[in-house]
C-alpha cells in the first residue's frame, strides 16, 4: 500500500519486488528516467528567460549555444540512459530510427527498451502553457547479447512493462505505472525530491468534460461529430464542460483527476489522426487502463493493435470508461 509523502526513491525500494520482474534493472531505469525528469524540468522552467539569455538556436551570452527544448529534452533523455547501461534500445518521436546501445562493458546484456516522446505539446512552450514527456518500456524479444531489431520496439502496448508521463505544469509531476495501478509524484523543486502525492489515482468511471479539438470539426468522421453533439445536449448530466489545452498528457492528466474523455480522431485530412501510437497512445493507454479508465481507437482497444511501423499513428479515445464506451457507441453506427 503507498504511503503519501513517501518520497520515490523509497516507494521504488518498497515496491520493487512487485515488478513483473524484480532484478532490480527496472527500478534503476525509473530512477534514471526521474533524473532526466528534473533536468528536462530546470530548462523548461527557464523558458521565458529566452529573451534574456538568448533565443533558442542562437549563441548566449556565455559563448553557447542554445537549444530548442524539444532537442534538449531527447538528448537528455537519451544521454542519461545510455549513460548507466540499463537500456539496449531506444526509439524516439524526435528520431526517425530507433537506437541500439552497445553497453561498454556488456555488450547488449541490457534487457529494456524505452521508446518516448521526451517534450509532448511543445508549441505551448513559447506561452508558459504545460508541457509533458512520455515513456514506455518494453522487455526486448530478440536475444540478449545480439542487437535490438525492430521487432523489439514494435510490440504491442499490452507487452509494455511500465510506462508514464511527467508533467511540467504549475508544479512539476511524474505518474508512472508498473501494472499495479498508477501513482503521481510532485517534485519538490528545492529539494530535488519527488513525493508521492496522488497514490493509485483512479479515473472516474463517468465524467463532465471532453476534450477534443473542435476546431477540426468538419473533417471529423460522423460517428465523433454527432459523440460532440451528444456532449452539448441539455439532457441528463449534460452539456459536459469542454477542455482542450493542446497538450495531450496536460489534458488526460487533467482528466483523470476530474473525470473526462480526450479523443484525437481520424479526420478526412490525417486518416489514422495524429497521434503517435507507439510514443503516445501506448503508453497513455496502458496509464488510463491501469487507473480504471479505457483506451480505444474508437473501435478497439488501443493496447491490442500490432504496431507496424515506428511512427505509425492512431485515432485516440481515452478517459471515463463509460464516456469512451458512449463514443464508441456512435463510432459503430458508421462503421
Ligand atoms: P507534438 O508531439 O508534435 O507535440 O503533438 C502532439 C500534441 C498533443 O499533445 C496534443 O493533444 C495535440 O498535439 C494537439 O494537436 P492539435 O493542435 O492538432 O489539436
Ligand atoms: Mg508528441
Amino acid at each position: 500500500m503507498p504511503k503519501k509523502n513517501q518520497t520515490l526513491g523509497e516507494f521504488i525500494i518498497e515496491n520493487q519486488q512487485d515488478f513483473a520482474y524484480s532484478s532490480g534493472e527496472l527500478s534503476r531505469l525509473i530512477n534514471s528516467i526521474r533524473l532526466a525528469a528534473k533536468v528536462v524540468n530546470h530548462e523548461v522552467n527557464k523558458a521565458g528567460l529566452v529573451d534574456i539569455i538568448g533565443n533558442f538556436g542562437e549563441t548566449n551570452i556565455q559563448g553557447e549555444d542554445q537549444q530548442k527544448l524539444d532537442v534538449m529534452a531527447n538528448e537528455t533523455f537519451i544521454r542519461t540512459l545510455t549513460n548507466r547501461e540499463i537500456v539496449c534500445g531506444i526509439a524516439s518521436e524526435e528520431n526517425d530510427d530507433f537506437i541500439t546501445i552497445a553497453g561498454c562493458n556488456n555488450d547488449h546484456k541490457n534487457k529494456y527498451v524505452v521508446l518516448m516522446d521526451p517534450l509532448d505539446g511543445s508549441s505551448n512552450i513559447d506561452v508558459n502553457v504545460s508541457v509533458g514527456t512520455i515513456f514506455s518500456i518494453y522487455r526486448r524479444v530478440t536475444p540478449v547479447g545480439s542487437p535490438v531489431t525492430k521487432e523489439d520496439f514494435l510490440q504491442p502496448g499490452n507487452k509494455q512493462v511500465a510506462a508514464g508521463y511527467i508533467i511540467y505544469g504549475t508544479s512539476t509531476m511524474l505518474v508512472y505505472t508498473t501494472g499495479n495501478g498508477v501513482n503521481g509524484f510532485t517534485l519538490n523543486p528545492a529539494l530535488g525530491s519527488w513525493y508521492l502525492s496522488h497514490p493509485e489515482m483512479t479515473f472516474p468511471e463517468v465524467g463532465k468534460i471532453y476534450s477534443i479539438n473542435e476546431g477540426n470539426y468538419v473533417h471529423f468522421p460522423q460517428g465523433v461529430k454527432d459523440y460532440i453533439k451528444y456532449c452539448q445536449e441539455e439532457k441528463e448530466d449534460r452539456p459536459y464542460t469542454s477542455r482542450y489545452i493542446g497538450s495531450m498528457v496536460s489534458d488526460i492528466h487533467r482528466n483523470m483527476i476530474k473525470g473526462g474523455i480526450f479523443i484525437y480522431p481520424k479526420s478526412s485530412k490525417a486518416f489514422n489522426g495524429k497521434l503517435r501510437l507507439l510514443y503516445e497512445c501506448n503508453p497513455m493507454a496502458y496509464i488510463v487502463e491501469q487507473a480504471g479508465g479505457k483506451a480505444s481507437d474508437g473501435f478497439r482497444r488501443i493496447l491490442d493493435i500490432k504496431p507496424m511501423e515506428l511512427h505509425q499513428r492512431a485515432p485516440f479515445f481515452c478517459g471515463s470508461k463509460k464516456m469512451v464506451e458512449k463514443a464508441e457507441e456512435f463510432m459503430a453506427n458508421y462503421e
